[in-house]
């Protein structure tokens, strides 16, 4: 193994956020799943991040970080803890000063979650800084699962995102799936290619409980244990509804899922309720519209009130129409973010 440490240089990645159809909600360790989950790597909502790394100066590193073009010296916690969280993985770079810079894609305050893509991104260019200094040798598949593995220490739902279309996260009977890191997924039927999500951002104020928080809270939920069990369940059906094209399955399993997540909430001590009477109007609206004209459109919602409506490629006219129509009036300024299954990561040049 050669061992360069004095190499100085530059490494970027674009990284995107990614939507849970099946949720991961209940942890235990550093970020290891309580119940697998799956979900759609997004295509738009990305974080772009540049490393430059040199080798240090002083007995301890030097770390910069700027967020959209500013010196933002209140990101530097979060970015030690994720370097010491990484540090049995790749106990190298904290040879290196490293000068972070990053930036979002999406807009500020739509209740957008950044840890996916801006974790996945950072993971991404400490494993380039790995392959190009310490292992040269490393193959592909290896590269992207180190750099899940870092990811999920960074936050956990951002080990998804390094894959294209698909990737499962956590154990999960008949399936390859790890706590460590998330795996891709990719049999997956033509008519679920290109699967479309459009985000209706129903509340762009900051989330009322953190994502730390909302895990913590299953350690007391009463329905706990039922509900890591149905995860394990839901996961294996769902794989073969996307294997088979089966979309009202489909469609029907992930809008279950996604207010079973809510009801976890509600049941929580303390409980919350997320859902705003809004999503609620947005929710009648996909299922009156569904029922009329059996058009394939269905929704999942994260710890948030904001929806993400899912539906086929192949009804992406007929969709963006209602939605702009019936859903866009109960957003906030009426903003629809829309996105859709994408390439995961790509490594920017220079
Ligand atoms: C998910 N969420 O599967 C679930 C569904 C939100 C609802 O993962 O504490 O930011 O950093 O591991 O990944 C949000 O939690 O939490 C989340 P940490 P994360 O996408």
């Amino acid at each position: 193994m050669s061992h360069n440490t004095t190499a100085a240089g530059q490494t970027s990645w674009e990284s995107p956020s990614n939507i849970a159809l099946i949720k991961y909600w209940g942890k235990y360790g550093i970020q290891l799943p309580r119940n697998p989950s799956i979900s759609i790597t997004l295509k738009n909502a990305v974080t772009r991040t540049t490393v430059n790394y040199s080798p240090k100066k002083e007995n301890t590193p030097s770390i910069e970080i700027y967020f959209e073009g500013k010196l933002t010296p209140s990101f530097l916690p979060k970015i030690n803890t994720f370097l010491s969280r990484v540090d049995h993985l790749v106990p190298e770079i904290k040879e290196f000063d490293l000068s972070i810079s990053s930036e979002n894609t999406f807009p500020h305050s739509t209740g957008i979650a950044s840890s996916a893509s801006g974790m996945s991104a950072l993971a991404l260019c400490i494993a380039t800084i790995y392959k190009r200094v310490i292992k040269h040798s490393i193959s592909n598949s290896d590269f992207y699962q180190l750099a899940s593995e870092m990811a999920r220490l960074g936050s956990g739902s951002a080990c998804r995102s390094v894959y294209t279309d698909l990737a499962i996260w956590g154990e999960c009977h008949g399936t390859n799936g790890s706590n460590n890191f998330a795996v891709p997924y990719d049999d997956i039927h033509p008519s679920f290619k290109g699967m479309k999500d459009s985000i209706a951002i129903i509340s762009a104020k900051e989330k009322s409980v953190s994502s730390t928080a909302g895990h913590q809270l299953m350690e007391n939920n009463p329905y706990a244990a039922t509900r890591f069990k149905q995860a394990e369940v839901d996961l294996q059906e769902i794989l073969q509804f996307i294997k088979n094209g089966d979309i009202t399955a489909f469609g029907e399993l992930i809008e279950r899922e996604a207010l079973t997540l809510h009801a976890l909430m509600m049941t929580s001590t303390p409980s919350f309720i997320l859902l705003e009477p809004n999503t609620l109007e947005a929710i009648n609206r996909i299922h009156k519209y569904r029922k009329e004209t059996s058009c394939p459109i269905y929704f999942t919602i994260d710890a948030g009130p904001n929806l993400h409506i899912i539906y086929p490629a192949s009804v992406a006219a007929e969709a963006k129409a209602f939605i702009q129509k019936e859903i866009s009036p109960l957003c906030d300024n009426g903003l629809i973010l829309w996105d859709e299954m994408g390439q995961g990561p790509r490594e920017l040049e220079f």
